[in-house]
């Protein structure tokens, strides 16, 4: 009785509490708000979609227009609502009995809040965990017509799309700068159907045969026992596999080079990787193979850099592009073929053009621009897009067919299957970023998250209840997707692999051939880091001996790395013509998008400096004035970076407009000379100025800048260092260096 009088007294005063708030509330005027919410929660319009992003997935899934549009599916309305619709009042108390609880298991609003972000997460990639994606459109050139009736290829024709690059080994919140193999993913939607073109910025692969697939990767990822290393193949599993399978070498010396640390995703290649083969409007077929051209040429970070951006800014890339995108600056890319001859023996120049660890040199077969790629908008929601979006290889439009490349028959299997777990059930096509442009009636029903609310009683055929619907396309002219009718050669079934597939090593060595001194320099570096992060010697031995396969050059000098005895390769090897076209060195880029430190004093030398950023960003470029402190400079100069926030890795060269001093109470950076009343230079633009001097980037001085060069100890005459009298005159030259990418001539010892 005690208890039940409690309870009703404490009801009581709440009641009393609710009449009282009420009682004091003018005629018509809002409710008051809930005590102890710090935020008003005062409704306001919801963000309207970005105008770039305004989808092209207004229907079903059978191609009807639907009222379930993008914006009904995003949030609409001004006020808080439950996901059934009901108007909320208060998010932030539970329903509890009395103020101190407990809280009601009735609270239907606190369930389903809390039920729902239980449920958020799902499965990441198995591999290819993280990635950065973005819309955009595809513009056909028409010249790959003679080999192709793709429509999306046709002149003029745009085809909207959409890319999500990726790494490979990562967890989806790993290191955007890790060395690694990165992905590279197209989906264009055709009037046809959506075509995906699933490739990676490295033209070749670990292995011959997709069955292998869960071998390579569970050497890559990080070790069973204690999960590490995360994202990186420095360690004894990776090693252990392709020191033995060494069909995987080719592979490895792609991502042991600077391939392996983009600059970028807008400075990356795309490769489609397999042979595929494409069928003309008279039914001619040919063989190709895929390739994306950066407009802004291929660039990578040093290892170093790459290190320092893990730490400083782990989402390097994907600011990166996301960033350009919002500046308008938006990455383009060619599409380019390769064309072979549809041959029996699907070879050329001797080259299998089965197998994925080849690639057909440029100089042989050169890459032929068909179309451009343009990226000109960022997500609105990472998750309903990047993260949702579903590839595969087997998503073919009529004129593009797949060859029976080993390795590509088994991708044919794995991506739709992967997606039945990732994205729980069989209708992942209906999620918006997945839904095809052209009209779909696939007769296709039911399933988890079934959206379409599909008509008509006969989802089979033949029928006679819904008028005999859907129809056959009779062929080709009608537009319907028509299996090139290969012959079979007449064979047995076997687990065996061609012949032509026995070469691991005259490709890798063909790579390391065409390297420039510098680009070797950086392979010899890379696999001696990774050996050395090895435990078990008979791994580095048996790599070792793998390297003296390739080159004995490449193999000593790692094997001096690790202290360990050069093997000799046990047979002569290939002699294959170096091709020039693998270097990413020796060619001029265009500059845009090129981010350049402006290094200010408080003091002195800010003379031109605005007039400096504005020109800066007249060609394109972007400008961050690093100065002492925020806010603003003595003269009004406004400052986007602190000496203190500020470090090399950000910058793809330095303009140094003074010689700022420590500040007086500055806090060293390296060691304890900036206590020294005699040091002339700020530690940390000093550490700056050693980095980018380090990592070959251009630096640009006038004015006092010479100064601030001679106080860090670098050589004011070395490559790569520009000296002048105006800050225009220094942008000049170093706008003109930036085209090469590094002053590459400043790297000259293996210890750089
Ligand atoms: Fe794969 C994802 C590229 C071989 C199985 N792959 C995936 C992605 C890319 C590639 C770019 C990420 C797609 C995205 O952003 O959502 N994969 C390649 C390339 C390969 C390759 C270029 C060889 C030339 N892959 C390959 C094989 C298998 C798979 C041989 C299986 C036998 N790949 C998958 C997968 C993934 C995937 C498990 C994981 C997530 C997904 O598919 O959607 O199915």
């Amino acid at each position: 009785k005690a208890v039940r009088s409690a309870v009703t007294e404490a009801a009581e005063a709440a009641l009393a509490r609710v009449e009282e708030r009420e009682a004091s509330r003018a005629p018509g005027a809002p409710a008051p708000k809930p005590p102890k919410v710090a935020e008003p929660t005062k409704p306001v319009e919801p963000l309207p979609p970005k105008p770039d992003q305004s989808g092209p997935d207004r229907r079903t899934a059978t191609g009807a227009e639907t009222l379930a549009t993008r914006d009904d599916v995003a949030q609409q309305g001004r006020f808080l609502t439950t996901s059934t619709g009901a108007r909320l009042r208060d998010t932030d108390h539970s329903l509890k009995a009395g103020d101190r609880g407990p809280t009601l298991l009735q609270d239907h609003h606190l369930r389903e809040k809390i039920t729902h972000f239980d449920h958020e997460r799902i499965p990441e990639r198995v591999v290819h965990a993280r990635g950065a994606g973005a819309h955009g459109v595809f513009v056909g050139y028409g010249n790959a017509k003679p080999i192709c009736r793709a429509g999306f290829l046709a002149r003029g024709k745009e085809t909207p799309v959409f890319v999500r690059f990726s790494t490979v080994l990562g967890s989806r919140g790993s290191a955007d700068t890790v060395r690694d193999t990165r992905g590279f993913a197209t989906k264009f939607y055709t009037d046809e159907g959506t075509f995906d073109l699933v490739g990676n910025n490295i033209p070749v692969f670990f292995i011959q045969d997709g069955i292998k697939f869960p071998d390579v990767i569970h050497a890559g990822k990080p070790h069973p026992d204690r999960e590490i290393p995360q994202a990186q193949s420095a360690h004894d599993t990776f090693w252990d596999f392709v020191s033995l399978h060494t069909e995987a070498q080719h592979h490895t010396i792609w991502n042991m080079s600077d391939r392996g640390i983009p600059r970028s995703y807008r400075t990356m290649e795309g490769f489609g990787v397999h042979t595929f083969r494409t069928v003309n409007a008279q039914g001619e077929t040919a063989l190709v193979k895929f390739h994306w051209k950066p407009r802004l040429g291929v660039h990578s970070l040093t290892w170093e850099e790459a290190q320092l951006t893990g730490g400083i800014d782990p989402d390097f890339h994907r600011r990166d592009l996301a960033d350009a995108i919002e500046s308008g600056a938006y990455p383009q890319w060619e599409l380019g073929l390769q064309v072979f001859e549809d041959t029996d023996d699907e070879t050329f120049q001797g080259i299998d053009l089965l197998d994925p660890t080849k690639l057909v040199p440029e100089e042989l077969a050169p890459v032929q621009p068909v179309g451009l790629l343009t990226l000109t908008g960022n997500p609105t929601n990472f998750f309903a897009e990047t993260e949702q979006v579903a590839f595969h290889v087997g998503n073919l439009v009529p004129g593009i067919d797949v060859t029976n490349d080993p390795l590509l028959q088994t991708r044919l299997f794995s991506y739709v299957d992967t997606q039945l777990t990732r994205l729980g059930g069989p209708n992942f096509n209906q999620i918006p970023v997945n839904r095809p442009h052209a009209p779909v009636n696939d007769m296709l029903r039911d399933g988890f998250h079934q959206h379409a609310v599909h008509a008509g009683v006969a989802p089979y055929r033949p029928n006679s209840l819904d008028g005999g619907c859907p129809f056959h396309a009779s062929g080709p002219r009608d537009g319907a997707f028509v299996d090139v009718p290969v012959r079979v050669a007449e064979s047995v079934k076997e687990r065996d692999v061609p012949v032509s597939f026995a070469d691991h090593f005259s490709q890798a060595r063909l790579f390391w051939l065409s390297m420039t001194p510098v680009e070797k320099q950086h392979i010899i570096l890379a696999y001696t880091f990774e050996l050395s992060r090895c435990y078990e010697q008979a791994i580095r031995e048996r790599q070792l001996l793998a390297l003296a396969q390739v080159d004995p050059e490449l193999c000593a000098e790692v094997a001096a790395g690790l202290g360990l005895p050069a093997p000799e390769a046990p047979g002569p090897l290939a002699e294959p013509q170096p091709s020039p076209a693998l270097s990413q060195l020796g060619r001029e880029w265009p500059t845009d998008g090129r981010v350049l430190g402006v290094v200010v004093g408080d003091e002195g030398d800010l003379d031109g400096v605005d007039a400096l950023v504005e020109t800066i960003a007249d060609h394109g470029m972007v400008a961050l004035v690093i100065g002492p402190h925020g806010g603003k400079l003595s003269d009004g100069t406004v400052v986007q970076r602190t000496f203190g926030g500020a470090r090399s890795v950000e910058f793809d060269a330095l303009l140094v407009a003074g010689c700022p001093a420590p500040a007086p109470d500055a806090i060293p950076v390296r060691d304890a000379k900036a206590d020294d009343p005699g040091e002339p230079l700020d530690p940390r633009v000093r550490l700056m100025l050693e980095e980018c001097y380090r990592h070959a980037k251009t630096i640009g001085v006038w004015g006092a800048g010479a100064e601030a060069l001679a106080a860090a100890g670098l050589p004011v005459d070395a490559p790569g260092i520009v000296r002048g009298s105006s800050p225009t005159g220094v942008l000049a030259e170093v706008e003109g260096l930036l085209g090469s990418h590094r002053a590459w001539e400043r790297f000259v010892s293996p210890t750089q």
